[in-house]
C-alpha cells in the first residue's frame, strides 16, 4: 500500500520508548508500523506490539463522544447505590455539558467536604503534557495533592529504596549501553516479554560480548538460557538471597574499599548486620545452592563494571522496598555505580511511567521530585500558578481507594489507568469505589473502572496527539499526530485544560480561593483571592502542548535545557539537562550522588504477608505475557488477542499430577479474597508449589485473588505471593493458548 504520509512517534505499550514510522493511507489508516534503523533508543528493532499491536487505535469501541450514566440523578440523590452498568447504561453527551458538569460537581464537592476530598489518578499512558496540566489542575484549583497513578502499583518499592540509598530512583544507565555490558545482573524482571527490545540488547551483550549474566527469577524465564548462572529463589525471599551475595563479598573481601571510602556512608554497621547471612543459610531459606551463590557474587564483584536491572519480582513486595535496598547495597560496596555499564537500573514499564511522575503526577511531589511540604518549592509554584498550594501530601493509590471506602473521599477524577483492573484485591476496590459521590473516567476505552463511572470523557490515543514521553532510560522523545481524533475525542491536555478553565470560571463566581483544601473564603483580602481563579483561567489557554512543555521546563531544573526545537533535531534527550547547551546525561552518579554519599542499610528478611497454608496450599504469582497489556483494554482489541486470546494459569507438572489435571482443563482458582475460573497449562516454567497467572484477562482477573496489604513506606501491594487453591472443574477442556508465550513448554 502506498503511503499518503509517515509520522514519526513513540511506541506507546512499553518503557523502551521505541521510535516507530506509522505509516498512514489516503483513508487515515496506519497500514503499517517499522522502525528507523538510524535511531536510538530501538536503531531498528520493535517487538510484535509496537509492529503489529497499534490496530486497537481504529477499534470500533473506541469512545467517541462524552457519556453520562442514565442513574445519574438517582445516585445524586442517594436513591440507589453506585453499580456497574455495560456501555449502554451510558448516554451522549455534549462536551460543554459534560464539562460543565464535571466542574459543577468537583466545585460542589470541594466547597462542601475540602479539596483533599477530591483525588485524581494520572497517566503512564498519556504524555507529560498531559500529566503537568492534570496535576496542575488538581493542586492549583483543586486545591489537593491526591494525585498519584500506577506508578505505586510499579516501581513504588525500587522508588523509595533508591532514594533512601542514593536520592534518585531513576535508572542509571541508558540503553545504548547494553550491547557493551560486561557483567549484569537480571532479577524479577522476564525482560524478554516485558521489554523486548532491551531483551534483545542484552541477549547480544552476552552472545556477541561475551558478557557474565546472573539471572535470578523463581520461574524459568528466557534469559535464564543466557545466564551464567540461573538463581532460582523461592518467591519472596530476595533479602536472604542478596544479603548472602554480601556476605560473600565481604568474607573474600571482593568489595571497592576505594569506592566505599569516598562514596558511601555506613559500611562499617552494614557489615556488622550481615554475619548471620550465610551461603548456607540462604540455600535453607531461599532453595539456591550455596555454591552458585559464591559464583554469582565472584562473578559480580570481580568485573570491572557491571549493572543490575530489575522489575516488579522486587518492587511488588510488601518488603519492596528492602529488596530494592539489598540491590542498592551490593552495588555500593563493589563501586558498581557512577559510571558506563555500571549502575542500578529499574526497567520501566509503562511508555511514560517516568514522564508522569517526573511531571508531578505523584501525590507528595510537583514536577521534577521537588517535594510540597518544602515551603521554599510551594513559595515558588504559589507564585507561578498565581495561587497558594496546600502543604499536606497527598494520598496513594491504594489509599485512594481506601478513601472512598471510608467516605474520607468524594470525588475519583480517573484518566487513563484502570483500578478496577489494576489494583489488588478487587472485591475490596469495587465496594469502596460504589461509595463515592463522583467518579469521572477519561479514556479511549470503556473500562472496567468507566463501569462505575458517573461521566466518561473520550481522549485521543497516541495516534492522534502532539506531546512527549520519557522512556525507561530517561530519553524525552516526542509523540506526533498522524491521524485525525476518532470522534468526538479530545487530546488529554485539552480536555483537562477545557475543564480547568471551568473551574476557574465557577470558582471565580464564588469568590472562593482556588489552592487552598478548604473550600471556604479567607477573611483577609477576598478580591484578590478571588482573581487568582481569574489569572488561572487564563493560565491554562496553551494553543499546543510545546507551550505546556516550556511551562514545566522553567520551573524544573532538570528539563531546563530541553525544547521541542532539540526533540525535533536530536531525536531525543536523556535528563538531567540543565541548560540549551547540556548534551544529557546518558549515566548517573559520575562524581556524586543526589544525597551527597550513597548510604548502606542493614536489613531483615520478613516472610511475605500470606505463605501458603492446608486450605491455600499453593502461591499465586502475576505478571504479564509478551503479547498484552495490563487490563487488556488495548491489546485484546488488537489483533493480538487471536494470538494469546484466554487466561491460562502456569502449573508445575508435580502439581499437576497431585491434582490430576492437565493442560487445558478448567479449573477453579480461590484465594481468602475471591476466584477466578481459567484454564491450564502444565510447565516446568514456573517452580513447583507456584501458579502464575496474567492479569490481562477481565473474564478471571488475576486481582480477584491477590491481597492489599502494603510495603508499609513504598505502600506498593504484593502481586507477588499470596495463597490460592485450585481445584479441578468438570467442564469440557480444550486447547490452550498460553504456549505461543516464549519458553511456555519448558
Ligand atoms: N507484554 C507486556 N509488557 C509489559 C507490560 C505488560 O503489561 N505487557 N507492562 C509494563 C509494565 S507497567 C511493567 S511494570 C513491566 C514489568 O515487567 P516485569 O517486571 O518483567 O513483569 P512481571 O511479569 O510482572 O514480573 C517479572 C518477574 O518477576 C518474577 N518474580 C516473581 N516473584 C519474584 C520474587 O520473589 N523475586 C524475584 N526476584 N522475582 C520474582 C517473575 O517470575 C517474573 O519473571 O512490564 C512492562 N512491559
Ligand atoms: N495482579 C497484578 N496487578 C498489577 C500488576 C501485576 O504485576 N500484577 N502490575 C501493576 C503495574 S506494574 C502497573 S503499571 C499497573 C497498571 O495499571 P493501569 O495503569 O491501571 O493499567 P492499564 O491497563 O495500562 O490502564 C491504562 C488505561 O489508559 C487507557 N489509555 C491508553 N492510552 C490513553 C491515552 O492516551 N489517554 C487516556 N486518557 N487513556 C489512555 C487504556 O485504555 C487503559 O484503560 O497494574 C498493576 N497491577
Ligand atoms: S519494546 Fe516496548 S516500546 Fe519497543 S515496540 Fe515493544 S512495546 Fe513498543
Ligand atoms: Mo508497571
Amino acid at each position: 500500500m502506498i503511503a499518503d504520509h509517515v509520522t514519526r512517534s513513540t511506541c506507546a505499550y512499553c518503557g523502551v520508548g521505541c521510535q516507530v514510522n506509522l505509516h498512514v493511507n489516503a483513508e487515515q489508516v496506519i497500514f503499517r508500523v517499522n522502525a528507523p534503523h538510524d535511531t536510538a533508543p530501538n536503531y531498528g528493532r520493535l517487538c510484535v506490539k509496537g509492529r503489529f499491536g497499534m490496530d486497537f487505535v481504529y477499534h470500533p469501541s473506541r469512545l467517541t463522544t462524552p457519556l453520562i450514566r442514565h442513574d445519574y440523578a438517582d445516585i445524586q440523590a442517594g436513591r440507589v447505590r453506585r453499580g456497574p452498568l455495560d456501555l449502554d447504561g451510558f448516554r451522549p453527551l455534549t462536551w460543554d455539558a459534560a464539562l460543565d458538569l464535571v466542574a459543577q460537581r468537583l466545585i460542589a464537592i470541594k466547597v462542601q467536604h475540602g479539596g483533599d476530598a477530591i483525588a485524581g489518578l494520572c497517566s503512564a499512558k498519556a504524555t507529560n503534557e498531559d500529566n503537568y496540566v492534570f496535576q496542575k489542575l488538581m493542586r492549583q484549583l483543586l486545591g489537593t495533592n491526591n494525585v498519584d497513578h500506577c506508578a505505586r502499583l510499579c516501581h513504588a518499592g525500587s522508588v523509595t529504596g533508591l532514594q533512601m540509598a542514593l536520592g534518585s530512583s531513576a535508572m542509571s544507565n541508558s540503553i545504548a549501553e547494553m550491547p557493551t555490558l560486561e557483567c549484569f545482573i537480571v532479577t524479577g524482571s522476564n525482560t524478554t516479554e516485558t521489554h523486548p527490545v532491551i531483551a534483545t540488547f542484552l541477549k547480544q551483550a552476552v552472545r556477541k560480548n561475551g558478557a557474565h549474566l546472573i539471572v535470578a527469577d523463581p520461574r524459568h524465564i528466557e534469559l535464564a538460557d543466557f545466564a551464567e548462572v540461573w538463581l532460582r529463589q523461592k518467591p519472596g525471599t530476595d533479602v536472604i538471597l542478596w544479603q548472602a551475595l554480601a556476605h560473600v563479598i565481604v568474607r573474600e573481601a571482593w568489595y571497592d574499599a576505594d569506592f566505599i571510602r569516598t562514596r558511601t556512608e555506613g559500611f562499617a554497621d552494614y557489615i556488622e548486620s550481615l554475619e548471620r547471612w550465610t551461603p548456607a543459610y540462604a540455600q535453607e531459606m531461599t532453595g539456591v545452592p550455596a555454591a552458585d551463590i559464591i559464583k554469582a557474587a565472584r562473578l559480580y564483584a570481580q568485573a570491572e563494571r557491571a549493572a543490575i536491572y530489575w522489575g516488579m519480582g522486587i518492587s511488588q513486595s510488601t518488603h519492596g522496598t528492602d529488596n530494592a535496598l539489598a540491590l542498592a547495597n551490593l552495588a555500593l560496596m563493589c563501586g558498581h555505580l557512577g559510571a558506563e555499564g555500571a549502575g542500578l537500573n529499574p526497567l520501566r514499564g509503562q511508555n511514560n511511567v517516568q514522564g508522569c511522575s517526573d511531571a508531578g503526577g505523584l501525590f507528595n511531589v510537583f514536577p521534577g521530585y521537588q517535594r510540597v511540604d518544602d515551603p521554599a518549592i510551594r513559595a515558588k509554584f504559589a507564585w507561578a500558578w498565581g495561587a497558594p498550594l496546600n502543604p499536606q501530601p497527598g494520598l496513594a493509590t491504594p489509599e485512594m481507594v481506601d478513601g472512598a471506602g471510608s467516605g474520607a473521599l468524594r470525588a475519583f477524577y480517573v484518566m487513563g489507568e484502570n483500578p478496577l483492573m489494576s489494583e489488588p484485591n478487587l472485591a475490596h476496590a469495587r465496594h469502596c469505589l460504589e461509595n463515592l459521590n463522583l467518579i469521572v473516567c477519561q479514556d479511549i476505552f470503556f473500562n472496567e473502572t468507566c463501569a462505575y463511572a458517573d461521566i466518561i470523557l473520550p481522549a485521543t490515543s497516541f495516534a492522534e496527539k502532539e506531546g512527549t514521553f520519557t522512556n525507561s532510560d530517561r530519553r524525552v522523545q516526542r509523540v506526533r499526530a498522524a491521524i485525525k481524533p476518532i470522534g468526538a475525542a479530545r487530546a488529554d491536555w485539552e480536555i483537562v485544560c477545557d475543564l480547568a478553565g471551568r473551574v476557574a470560571q465557577q470558582l471565580h463566581a464564588l469568590g472562593a480561593a482556588p489552592g487552598l483544601p478548604g473550600g471556604a473564603l479567607p477573611a483577609a483580602a477576598p478580591d484578590a483571592v478571588a482573581n487568582l481563579a481569574l489569572g488561572a483561567l487564563s493560565s491554562y489557554a496553551y494553543d499546543h502542548p510545546e507551550a505546556i512543555w516550556q511551562e514545566m521546563a522553567r520551573l524544573t531544573p532538570p528539563f531546563q535545557g530541553i525544547s521541542y526545537d532539540r526533540l525535533e533535531k536530536e531525536g531525543g534527550v536523556h535528563w538531567p539537562c540543565p541548560t540549551p547547551d547540556h548534551p544529557g546525561s546518558p549515566y548517573l552518579f559520575a562524581e556524586s550522588f543526589p544525597r551527597g554519599r550513597g548510604k548502606f542499610h542493614s536489613l531483615d528478611f520478613l516472610q511475605p504477608h500470606e505463605l501458603p497454608d492446608p486450605d491455600y496450599p499453593l502461591i499465586l504469582s502475576t505478571g504479564r505475557v509478551l503479547f498484552h497489556w495490563h487490563g487488556g483494554t488495548m491489546t485484546r482489541r488488537s489483533k493480538l488477542d487471536e494470538i494469546y486470546p484466554e487466561a491460562v494459569v502456569e502449573v508445575h507438572p508435580e502439581d499437576a499430577l497431585a491434582l490430576a489435571v492437565s493442560s487445558g482443563a478448567w479449573v477453579e482458582l480461590k484465594s481468602r479474597r475471591g476466584r477466578v475460573e481459567c484454564k491450564v497449562l502444565v510447565t516446568g516454567r514456573s517452580p513447583q508449589g507456584t501458579v502464575f497467572l496474567p492479569f490481562h484477562f477481565a473474564e478471571a482477573a488475576a486481582n480477584e485473588l491477590t491481597l492489599h496489604d502494603l510495603d508499609p513506606l513504598a505502600k506498593i501491594p504484593d502481586y507477588k505471593v499470596c495463597a490460592v487453591r485450585l481445584t479441578p472443574l468438570a467442564r469440557p477442556g480444550g486447547a490452550v493458548s498460553g504456549v505461543s508465550s516464549p519458553g511456555a513448554r519448558r
